[in-house]
C-alpha cells in the first residue's frame, strides 16, 4: 500500500471472503458487498436447503459464491471446512462472523441450557472460526477478521440477558484478537448493527391487529435520531471499509452502524 490516498484501497479484488450465515440477511448483504467490491466469496449454513437458497439469491445477482453446511459451533466441522475451502477456493483473507441467534425470554424464565446455547452460536463459535482461520492468514501475512456485533454489546434490555452477555463478549473478543494478532497483520475489528429490518427483528416489527405499528417498533423509531429502522444494505460499506487496506490502521474497533442509537438520550417531553 503506498503512502498517497488512492480509491484502489478499498477495492478487494483477489480477496477470499467467508462470511458464516450468510443464506439471507445481515450476512447475505455484507457478502454481495464484499463481491462487489471484487472478492470471491464462501458462506457457510446451519442447512442444505438455507445454502442453497443463499446460493440461488447469490446466482440471481451474478455472483459466484461458494456454499457449505457446518455448523459453526463444531470445532472439527469448522477446521475441516476451512481446510476444503483452501483447497476448493484458497486461503481465506476475510472473515465476517456473521451467524447468530437470539432467545428474547425474560431472564427468571430462561434456562442455563438456552442461556449457554445462544453464548455458543453467538460467541464461542467467532472464537472456534477465528482460531481456524488465523493461521492461513498468518501464513498469508494479513488479514482481516469483523465480528458482527449489537446494540446489546453496549446497551441492556429485558429479555435479552443471554444475547447482551453474547454480544458484549463478542466486543472484547474482537478488542483481544487485535491485540493478539496485530503483530502478525491481522485487523479484528466489530460491526454494531442498530435495529435493523431482517427476519431475526421481524416479530419487532409485526402490525398489531387493529393495523397500528408495534409499540417495540414505535418504540425504536423514537430512540433512532434517524427515525427508521435500517436495512441490511447500510452495513455494506461499513463492512467493505474494515475487509479492505483502507483500514489497514484500525484495529480493535466497534463501528457501530445504529442511526445514532447509541448518540441519543432519547426524545424529550413535548
Ligand atoms: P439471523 O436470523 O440471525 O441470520 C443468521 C444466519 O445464521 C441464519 O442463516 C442462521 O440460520 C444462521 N445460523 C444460526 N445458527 C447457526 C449455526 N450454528 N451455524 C451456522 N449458521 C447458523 O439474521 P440477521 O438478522 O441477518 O443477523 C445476522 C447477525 O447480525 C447475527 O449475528 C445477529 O445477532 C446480528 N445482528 C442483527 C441485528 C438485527 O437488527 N437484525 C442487529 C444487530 C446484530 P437459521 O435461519 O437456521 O437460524
Ligand atoms: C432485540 C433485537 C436486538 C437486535 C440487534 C440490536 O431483541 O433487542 O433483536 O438484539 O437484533 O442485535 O443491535
Amino acid at each position: 500500500m503506498t503512502h498517497h490516498f488512492s480509491m484502489e484501497h478499498f477495492s478487494l479484488n483477489g480477496k477470499i471472503a467467508l462470511i458464516t450465515g450468510a443464506s439471507y440477511g445481515i450476512g447475505f448483504s455484507i457478502a454481495t458487498a464484499l463481491a462487489k467490491a471484487g472478492s470471491t466469496i464462501v458462506f457457510n449454513d446451519i442447512n442444505q436447503e438455507l445454502v442453497d437458497k443463499g446460493l440461488a439469491a447469490y446466482n440471481e445477482l451474478g455472483i459466484t459464491a461458494h456454499g457449505y453446511v457446518c455448523d459453526v459451533t463444531d470445532e472439527d466441522g469448522i477446521q475441516e471446512l476451512v481446510q476444503q475451502i483452501k483447497d476448493e477456493v484458497g486461503i481465506i483473507d476475510i472473515l465476517v462472523n456473521n451467524a447468530g441467534i437470539i432467545k428474547r425470554t425474560p431472564m427468571l424464565e430462561m434456562n442455563p441450557a438456552d442461556f449457554r446455547q445462544v453464548i455458543d452460536i453467538d460467541l464461542t463459535a467467532p472464537f472456534i472460526v477465528s482460531k481456524a482461520v488465523i493461521p492461513g492468514m498468518i501464513e498469508k501475512g494479513h488479514g482481516k477478521i469483523i465480528n458482527i456485533c449489537s446494540m446489546m454489546s453496549e446497551l441492556g434490555r429485558e429479555t435479552v440477558a443471554a444475547y447482551a452477555a453474547a454480544k458484549g463478549g463478542l466486543k472484547m473478543l474482537t478488542k483481544n484478537i487485535a491485540s493478539e494478532f496485530g503483530s502478525a497483520n491481522i485487523q479484528c475489528n466489530g460491526i454494531g448493527p442498530g435495529y435493523i429490518a431482517t427476519p431475526q427483528t421481524a416479530p419487532l416489527r409485526e402490525l398489531q391487529e387493529d393495523g397500528t405499528r408495534h409499540p417495540f417498533d414505535q418504540f425504536i423509531i423514537s430512540k433512532t435520531p434517524a427515525s427508521r429502522w435500517g436495512n441490511p444494505d447500510d452495513l455494506s460499506a461499513p463492512a467493505v471499509f474494515l475487509a479492505s487496506d483502507a483500514s489497514n490502521f484500525v484495529n480493535g474497533h466497534i463501528l457501530y452502524v445504529d442511526g445514532g442509537i447509541l448518540a441519543y438520550i432519547g426524545k424529550q417531553p413535548e
